[in-house]
């Protein structure tokens, strides 16, 4: 492996090297900073450390210091966790996974924007977060003529590295340097009037070039890391995940059946988690061959069944492994670069790509409302948990978009379908299959009072089915045909009676 001075290859560029703490000296209070990373792959490992210290020291002779922080999506703890304890943020936008993070945003203390995916590099582009002072991007290395090679996540970095008046990059060694050749950088989008269609026709094909550029003159600071991403190892698949996934995976089958699937579906997006790793852990014994992966993160599940020949291609914008997967992934790298191809997320997300490539969506939910609205985001309808991410993106986009969950959380005292949403993230217009370890609820080509029996029967847990239809036929009778039933003083009293005794159930 060659060490991450080494993969500094541009001659003019070495003379930016320099440590974290003299990079950081370029990002001052109040300053917007956009930051790489993408769901615990591809953040910066050095600079965010050097910037709290930093913000404690000014913190400690009286003065301020918050950056407003802009990433791709999630970071780790070396990022958001030690930027969030040194209360260094003052903004936080699109998404965040962070418990130090969650509890400053929830308790007031730093401002978030939960923004769709695909809608960030837009946004920031047309000057709707203001102007972008710096951005500190990692990469897995520089060529001599000054291109960067992308390290575990594109995410962001295409528009960060344009739009920022500085940059600071920091080249990991630990990224594998056999990197290079893997992503495929498109960055011509631009905005209206002037959008351009992004031509891209399979979920497979590269558009765009491996590297990403900016101009070397914005180029700051250089700083040399050696450190892994912090991802820790995936469960093995529960009951609850396996049970999950099998019945998505029979309806899959039953899908192909009736002809509306080819045998090898459609291209497959899954959201984060232990669920969306067991559906993909359950496709390795399934009958469906030549699968295609298009999806933002690519898991250890992902990964195995291309390993395996069971899937032939994916795209993705971050790799997202356990260290055993990333072994895995680094073992295999010449065969798995012509099948891997790693994406900016504004391609990836892109809503017209997503209904052109017709992929079939999975996500995680928190709740779901007997009428197929889902709350991905906010418990009890005000505590932000991580953020809508990119599952509104494929939600409204793909052919077909699943949300998952168990049927009840925290030990049975809160029901996951509940009357009604206590925050909308996905309307019922874009939810088309529901699905616990209860069952599987096909809401295609259904009204809302037919949804709403299906999603009682089939997907709630038993101990609420009854309290669920009394509801529902209270509703129901209440206004006489009601398209829509409910009651409404009584639609969020569910989660109304959690708030004050700890328990959904009525006793
Ligand atoms: O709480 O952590 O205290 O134990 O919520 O629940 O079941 O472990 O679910 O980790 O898969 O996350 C929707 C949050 C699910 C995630 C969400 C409690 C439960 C537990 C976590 P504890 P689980 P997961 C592409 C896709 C939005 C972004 C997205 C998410 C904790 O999937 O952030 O989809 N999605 N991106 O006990 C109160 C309920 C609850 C509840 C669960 N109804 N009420 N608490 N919990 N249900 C990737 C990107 O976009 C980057």
């Amino acid at each position: 492996m060659s060490t991450a001075a080494e993969r500094v290859q541009h001659e003019g560029l070495r003379g930016k090297i320099m440590s974290a703490a003299q990079a950081a000296e370029f990002i001052a209070d109040g300053m917007t900073v956009g930051i790489s990373g993408f769901t615990g792959a591809g953040y910066p490992k050095a600079v965010p450390t050097a910037i709290t210290e930093k913000a404690q020291a000014a913190h400690a002779a009286g003065k301020p210091y918050k950056i407003r922080m802009i990433t791709g999506a999630s970071t780790a703890d070396e990022c958001d966790g030690v930027l969030a304890r040194a209360n260094a943020i003052s903004f936080r936008s699109p998404f965040q996974s962070d418990p130090t993070m969650r509890n400053q945003i929830n308790a007031g203390d730093a401002a978030y924007m939960d923004v769709h995916l695909s809608h960030i590099e837009p946004q920031v582009r047309a000057g709707f977060f203001g102007d972008m002072d710096v951005a500190v991007v990692e990469v897995a290395g520089i060529t001599a003529d000054g291109k960067l090679i992308p390290s575990l996540a594109v995410g962001t970095n295409v528009t960060w590295l344009q739009y920022a008046k500085k940059i600071i990059l920091e080249v990991n060694a630990q990224q594998n340097a056999k990197l290079e050749g893997m992503a495929d950088i498109y960055d011509s989008i631009g905005l209206p009037p002037n959008r351009q269609p992004l031509m891209l026709t399979e979920a497979g094909q590269r558009i765009g070039s491996p590297y990403l550029a900016c101009d070397l003159d914005k180029i700051v600071g250089i700083v040399l890391t050696d450190a892994s991403d912090r991802n820790s190892k995936f469960a093995e698949p529960d009951e609850m995940s396996k049970s999950i996934a099998a019945k998505i995976i029979d309806f899959f089958s039953h899908e192909v059946k009736m002809g509306r699937l080819p045998k090898n579906l459609l291209p497959l997006q899954s959201g984060v988690g232990n669920v969306a790793n067991a559906v993909l852990a359950g496709l390795q014994d399934s009958p469906f061959n030549d699968l295609v992966g298009y999806t933002e993160v690519l898991q250890d599940g992902m990964l195995d069944l291309i390993l395996s020949g069971k899937m032939l291609s994916a795209s993705a914008t971050a790799l997202s492994f356990s260290p055993d997967a990333l072994q895995r992934f680094n073992d295999n790298i010449d065969a798995l670069r012509s099948k891997i191809i790693l994406r900016p997320q504004e391609v990836t997300n892109n809503p017209e790509l997503i209904r052109r490539l017709g992929i079939i969506g999975m996500n995680a939910m928190i709740e779901a409302d007997i009428y197929g609205n889902v709350n991905s985001t906010h418990i009890m309808g005000t505590k932000m948990m991580n953020g809508i991410g990119g599952s509104g993106d494929f939600a409204r986009n793909s052919f077909l978009s699943f949300f998952v969950s168990p049927s009840v959380a925290k030990g049975g005292a809160i029901s996951c379908i509940v009357p009604m949403v206590s925050h909308h993230d996905h309307t019922e217009h874009d939810v088309m299959v529901l699905v616990t370890e209860q069952g599987l609820a096909d809401l295609r080509g259904k009204s809302p009072r037919e949804r709403a029996r299906l999603i009682i029967e089939n997907c709630a847990h038993p101990d609420y089915r009854d309290q669920l239809r009394d509801y529902f036929d209270r509703a129901e009778k209440s206004g006489g045909g009601l398209h829509t039933p409910h009651l409404l003083t009584e639609a969020l009293s569910w989660h109304q009676r959690f708030v004050e005794t700890g328990d959904m159930r009525v006793k």
